[in-house]
């Protein structure tokens, strides 16, 4: 048996799977606002962070881990578990001091976690993906390094608000004596992998590249966003290594509370997007991941560490070897549902507009699907902009509206993932919109490929759980092949009499983008 955990914004989460009858053994999951309430955490962060800042309390994932575990170890015999790997929310940072390894070195199975290592956080608070309290600190890093374009090019993108180096700076600028006595920094994921692993493990190339510090040429910390970051960083960082690295045994703690062999071993854990990228399937180049949820994300494999001249695209080390990209739309859902309640409608009349109703109007009404600020592009919008028949402006039709609106957010995908130069081969659909039969119809009519929808939900937990099978000398393919299959009669194929109308669409959506 392997299992993967994934240390999510809103819980913690196990999927423990068996490769040789290719099953899920068993999920479980620790909500933080419900299992854990005395952390006041009702959305796993702090509620009412000033000036942008987003943080979540450290001590509140080892009290979950514990939980987790007592929770598996009386579903099932851990001892049957051969490897552990793992995945967390990206970016977020935890802050320890030296004790931290003679701590974990000597973690006694009688007590708890909390109780044992929280006294070596220097920091009482992380900073996570959620925070965009850095502004000023991505302008300094910026500057030292002679523009975005250097930034961008070294580490893949350029400085974003959420990204861990920007975070370390900040922290070293407003409390410079607890950085100072700060021996180790980790992500979410390398500091849960470090407690499972009973020793301080790498941050691997996948999470690693989400903190504007690893060089992705070199795959090693870059010396000049280390020192545009923070004086000493490096001796304070795990070095970096590859998901499937090995990282030794499980931490005798495990074993003697809840029965894990010694012989178990430990993986490294990574991001929770490249933990989904092979939950879903998609480690290899053509196969595209669209996860249409509260934001719509588009998240894909690519041969080589190739960057958005734009901007816009994050490129995160691939688990399966080489690397992907992941481009966040912020009016994912949040644009869909603001149309929707505009015009008075339903999911099913969204629906029955992209499916049958409107197909003779395919790309010919434009609309940029803004509701609010959009980080892809980023533009202040307000509102939406539409350019097409009176029918369409004046809302006389609202299907039109409809059409135009899923047409414009998918165009707006097609036109901003060019970059990659990755044929689109396939697309896996996932998140919560990816059910409307409608709106996946477009998916494939916009991008002219084939969309398929997986059974998956967790999709970071089972990657990590598959990553350990891999680290554990199973093929990947293989066991993405047995585990991510896409659900029966949810394939649906594009309408290729639809691909002049797109392409034309396309460049009258750029065009428009441009004039406004
Ligand atoms: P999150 O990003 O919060 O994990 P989910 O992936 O769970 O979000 O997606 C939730 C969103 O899915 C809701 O905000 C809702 O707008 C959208 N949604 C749910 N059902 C449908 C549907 N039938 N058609 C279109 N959108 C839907
Ligand atoms: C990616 C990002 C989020 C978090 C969510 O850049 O910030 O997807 O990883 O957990």
């Amino acid at each position: 048996m392997f299992l993967g955990l994934d240390s999510s914004t809103q819980s913690l989460t196990a999927v423990l799977i068996d490769p040789d009858s290719g099953e899920i053994a068993c999920q479980f999951s620790v909500n933080f606002g419900n299992d854990l309430p005395q952390y006041e955490a009702s959305n796993g962060f702090i509620p009412g962070g000033a000036n942008g800042e987003v943080h979540s309390n450290p001590a509140m994932w080892l009290e979950a881990l514990d939980l987790l575990f007592s929770r598996l170890a009386a579903a099932t015999d851990l001892s049957q578990v051969k490897m552990i790997a793992g995945s967390g929310q990206q970016h977020g940072s935890v802050y320890l001091d030296s004790s931290f390894d003679t701590r974990l070195a000597a973690l006694d199975s009688g007590q708890n976690l909390v109780h044992q290592l929280a006294p070596a956080f220097t920091r009482q608070t992380s900073p996570i993906w959620m925070d965009t309290s850095t502004g000023e600190e991505c302008a300094e890093i910026t500057n030292t390094l002679g523009g975005s374009a250097e930034v961008c090019r070294r580490s893949g993108s350029i400085a974003i608000e959420r990204f861990t180096g920007p975070q370390i700076r900040r922290f070293f600028k407003t409390d410079p004596d607890a950085y100072a006595r700060t021996g180790r920094i980790h992500l979410v994921s390398s500091f849960i992998a470090s407690v499972i692993a009973g020793k301080s493990v790498s941050i691997d190339y996948g999470d690693g590249a989400g903190m504007n510090l690893l060089n992705l040429a070199t795959l090693a910390w870059d010396r000049d966003l280390l020192d545009a970051t923070a004086p000493g960083l490096l001796e304070k960082l795990p070095s970096p290594a590859a998901a499937t690295t090995v990282q030794g045994a499980v931490s005798g703690y495990f074993v003697g509370k809840y029965g894990l062999a010694s012989a178990c071993r430990c993986a490294l854990f990574t991001g929770d997007n490249p933990a989904s990228l092979v939950g879903m399937g998609a480690t290899r180049p053509g196969n595209i991941v669209i996860s249409l949820g509260t934001s719509d994300t588009f998240f894909a494999a690519m041969p080589g560490p190739k960057t958005d001249p734009n901007g816009f695209g994050h490129v995160f080390g691939n688990p399966a070897g080489g690397f992907m990209s992941l481009i966040c739309f912020r009016n994912g859902s949040l644009a869909r549902e603001a149309l929707r309640d505009r015009l008075g409608l339903d999911w099913s009349a969204f629906e029955r507009a992209a499916l049958a109703g409107t197909r003779e109007a395919a790309g010919t009404n434009l609309m940029l699907p803004f509701f609010g600020p959009e980080i892809t592009p980023r533009r202040d919008f307000t509102g939406p902009v539409l350019q097409g028949s009176p029918a369409f402006e004046s809302a006389a039709q609202p299907a039109l509206q409809v059409r135009a609106l899923l047409e414009g957010q998918f165009l707006n995908m097609r036109l901003h993932s060019q970059w990659m130069e990755v044929k689109t081969e396939r697309i896996r659909l996932t998140g919560g919109a990816s059910k409307n039969d409608g709106i996946a119809q477009l998916v494939a009519d916009v991008f002219q490929a084939p969309v398929e929808r997986l059974e998956v939900s967790n999709s970071a937990a089972l990657g990590a759980a598959l990553i350990a099978a891999a680290a554990g000398g199973h093929d990947l393919d293989a066991l993405q092949q047995t585990f991510c299959q896409s659900s029966p009669d949810s394939a649906l194929q594009p309408d290729s009499s639809l691909a002049p109308a797109y392409q034309d669409a396309m460049r009258r959506f750029a065009a428009l983008l441009d004039a406004v």
